[in-house]
């Protein structure tokens, strides 16, 4: 018999199966196992487990979601959710919001991996022949929500099933071809969209428009993805950061309280940098679609501050409250009453604290279809360091943009190459890369120009640059951005090829960066470059690369593992004891790192799976995001 996962009494509705079974509503003991859900009776006054009434395969379940509450529902059935498999839904009431969410976090971990998983559902029940959230009268009649949170997930050393949904059945399509169209599902970028920005943005050339906070700007024109041309309110016409601007999509954008795409860590520290008794803002929670509140206390006049996490909640009803049932019809409405109001937090919303101004994200190049910089409107500040082509600096372009200016030693790069390359990288753009902002190439030495990080670089960082210990959720979230930009970078099909502690960089908030990928390419030096020279990341190569000269996305994929172990060490050098030469025939031979102590299994887990030897069961970048991401949302 497999473990028990999870063991909990609810009520279950029958389900029905032929058109004659009656509809009722019984007390079921449900006990989770690696394989099945199950349910018993169960003799309430010897507590004790009765006869088996019926079990599903979890490898047939398509989904796992909440179901809004019928109006007027008992109060025990209030917290229902519904498990889906082929003979349709298997609904289940909790006692109350917290069991229900537990079980469907754990039921949805179980069954990431099925490959039948489905991308819309019902959220309303079937009752009397009829869903009732869509009027839709076929039961087998596909979904007509589609899930927040999508469907992915990878079964560690085994190769992913297509996450594709199935394509309908005939019976489906004709179901959902009679009904009236459905609302629109979160679509891209469009001509005529209207946006909001999100940061004040100057011109850097003239066919550059500005841009005022939250204010609207009408999009024109989407020629290239990162610069949009926009007409202002005035009518004023040019080109924007696409990065800059957000579709108005929650309402939220335009309030300063509103940090988007801000992590826990992140708002902690913010909040403890301003250092105010009752700062808050609100973040997207780790949760999809949902959002967190939070707030700084110096509660009882303590030096120490420490900060608090609030999730907002929502009834059935569509109403949000936070820690007690005070409900209010937007979130808006809800931040405003608690400005005012502690109402079971540990103090009122005092005082707002928001990023949003001082942090503008990088643009992908200084303006639009610029990537030759004039080396005149650069200035230099200090230096930072001595790298791999010679000097970097720190500096700033026209007199105010933040730049790092990497001034290649001469015989360093073929310099052709690197030029003709540069126009391909200046198009990558993600967070969690270090952005390029274009070159000099018209004197040598040659400049690359580049966004500036202030808490350089990560291995400097970890090993001397962490003011307290560190959370596991810190840990944990320096590892999910170095696979967030690497996701992207897979997904564009670029290799790193020196991916390393080393070679990633912290900005103000914390956030890592992943830098100089692809770079080693243009190296002119035979150390750096073979296998047996003595400047080889040797360290961070898979066996086939050490014996072959293999690269691919999963000897990059090996190199995270490394580099994820430097973060739990804290910057050690992996394998210390050992020299290169040593390296290559150990690992080659199945050495593998040790576990950090600050890693608990699951991570090192993570860790090992980068170190599989044979490269093709390695996961990927975007199934690590996922594991990652499930691994934060159980620490918080
Ligand atoms: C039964 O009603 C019970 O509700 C069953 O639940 C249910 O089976 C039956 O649905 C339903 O007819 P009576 O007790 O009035 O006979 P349980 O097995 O928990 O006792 P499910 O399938 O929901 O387990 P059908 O559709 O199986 O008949
Ligand atoms: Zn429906």
């Amino acid at each position: 018999m497999s473990d028990i996962l999870l063991e909990e009494i609810f009520i279950k509705r029958s389900q029905q199966k032929k058109k004659t079974s009656p509809l009722n509503f019984k007390e079921r003991l449900f006990v989770l196992t690696q394989d099945k859900i199950s349910y018993y009776d169960y003799d309430v006054d010897k507590m004790k487990k009765k006869g088996l009434k019926g079990s599903v395969d979890l490898e047939k379940i398509k989904c796992v979601e909440v179901v809004q509450p019928e109006p007027n529902s008992p109060k025990e059935r209030l917290y229902p959710f519904q498990i889906i498999y082929d003979e349709g839904p298997l609904y289940i009431f909790a006692k109350n919001e917290e069991i229900q969410k537990k079980w469907i976090h754990k039921l949805k971990h179980v069954v990431r991996i099925n490959k039948d998983l489905i991308q819309k559902f019902h959220p309303c029940f079937w009752v009397d022949g009829m869903w009732q959230c869509c009027q839709q009268e076929v039961k087998q009649a596909m979904g007509c929500r589609v899930l927040e949170t999508k469907n992915r997930g990878f079964a560690k050393g085994s190769r992913r099933e297509s996450r594709k949904p199935l394509p309908p059945t005939p019976e489906e399509e004709r179901a959902t071809r009679a009904l009236p169209p459905q609302p629109p599902e979160e679509s891209g970028p469009s001509v005529g969209m209207t946006v909001i920005a999100e940061y004040e943005y100057t011109p850097m050339n003239p066919q550059d428009l500005e841009l005022r906070s939250d204010e609207e700007y009408t999009i024109l024109e989407i020629a290239d993805q990162h610069w949009w041309k926009a007409r202002d309110k005035y009518g004023k016409e040019g080109y924007i950061p696409s990065n800059f601007v957000v579709k108005a999509r929650n309402g939220l954008e335009g309030f300063d309280w509103y940090c988007k795409n801000m992590n826990r860590s992140q708002a902690e520290k913010l909040l403890k940098t301003e250092n105010k008794d009752g700062g808050f803002l609100v973040r997207d929670s780790s949760k999809a679609g949902k959002y967190t509140v939070s707030l700084l206390t110096k509660a009882g006049g303590d030096a120490v501050a420490s900060c608090r996490h609030y999730n907002i909640c929502t009834t059935p009803q569509a109403q949000y409250y936070l820690a007690e049932k005070h409900n209010f019809s937007s979130i808006q409405e809800l931040i405003n009453y608690h400005q005012h109001n502690a109402a079971g937090m540990v103090s009122r919303l005092k005082y707002i604290v928001s990023n949003q101004k001082q942090n503008a994200p990088s643009t992908a190049g200084l303006g639009y279809g610029v990537w030759e910089i004039d080396p005149r409107h650069l200035t230099f500040i200090k230096e930072l360091g001595n790298g791999q082509f010679g000097v970097v600096k720190y500096g700033k372009w026209q007199g105010q943009h933040d730049v790092a200016i990497k001034m290649i030693k001469e015989g360093s790069m073929s310099e052709d190459d690197f030029i003709e390359e540069a126009k391909v990288m200046m198009k990558l753009r993600h967070e969690n890369l270090v952005q390029l902002y274009g070159v000099c190439t018209k004197q040598r030495p040659i400049y690359i120009v580049t966004e500036f990080l202030s808490n350089g670089c990560l291995l400097s960082y970890l090993r001397e640059g962490l003011k307290q210990h560190p959370t596991s959720i810190q840990l944990l979230e320096m590892c999910k951005d170095v696979t967030e930009g690497m996701a992207y970078l897979e997904n564009q099909q670029y290799l790193h090829r020196d991916l390393a502690a080393r070679n990633c960089l912290v900005d103000t908030n914390g956030t890592v960066k992943v830098t100089d990928f692809g770079l080693s390419r243009y190296v002119l030096d035979d150390e750096y470059t073979s296998s047996a020279g003595s400047k080889f990341p040797v360290r961070w190569s898979p066996p086939e690369v050490l014996l072959y000269c293999k690269f691919s996305s999963k000897s990059d994929i090996w190199a995270f593992g490394v580099l994820m172990w430097e973060v739990y060490t804290l910057g050690r050098m992996p394998y210390e004891r050992l020299n290169n030469t040593e390296i290559v025939e150990q690992v080659s031979r199945g050495l593998r790192l040790y576990r950090p102590q600050l890693a608990n299994d699951r991570v090192y887990t993570i860790m090992t799976s980068c170190w599989i030897e044979k490269a093709e069961e390695r996961p990927n970048f975007e199934e690590l995001v996922v594991t990652i991401q499930d691994l934060l949302y159980d620490l918080q």
